[in-house]
């Protein structure tokens, strides 16, 4: 190999790190981090983000705001919880922060602190809901 054809390629994989190392900036820069305050929306049945990434052991204040003509509720837990309120016959969820009924064009507020890392979802199981898409995922890090 020539000596100029060496420096060229030297060349060549050091302008690769430095596209590297700029695209790892903005990926840094634009993926969301663990957020302690965290607005979820709900519009046509589905909630908005359905996705959200939160710290272990640190408080995080939901704000739900139902934007439909009819009610939802927010149920926060692992598969048991979620099939213990598919299957039941609660109607009413008013004393747990990871239990939230919204009526139409309402706001709840409501502060949890995730205990172990992993992964819950957030249903709403009214008739049909979930079937239609009413779900998300949180992951708590
Ligand atoms: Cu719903």
């Amino acid at each position: 190999m020539s000596r100029n054809r060496a420096r060229l390629i030297g060349a060549g994989l050091v302008s690769l790190a430095m596209l590297f190392t700029v695209a790892t900036i903005v990926l840094a820069a634009t993926r969301p981090g663990p957020s302690t305050s965290i607005q979820i929306v709900i519009h046509y049945s589905h909630f908005d983000p359905s996705t959200v990434l939160v710290r272990v052991g640190v408080p995080v204040t939901f704000t739900i705001r139902n934007d439909d003509p009819i009610d939802h509720e927010w149920i926060v837990g692992d598969a048991a919880v979620q099939q213990k309120h598919r299957v039941g016959t609660e109607v009413v969820h008013d004393t747990l922060p990871t239990e939230q009924m919204i009526p139409a064009g309402e706001t709840r507020v409501t502060t949890i602190t995730f205990a172990q890392a992993g992964t819950l979802q957030y249903i709403c199981h009214l008739p049909g809901h979930e079937a239609y898409g009413m779900a998300g995922l949180v992951t708590i890090r």
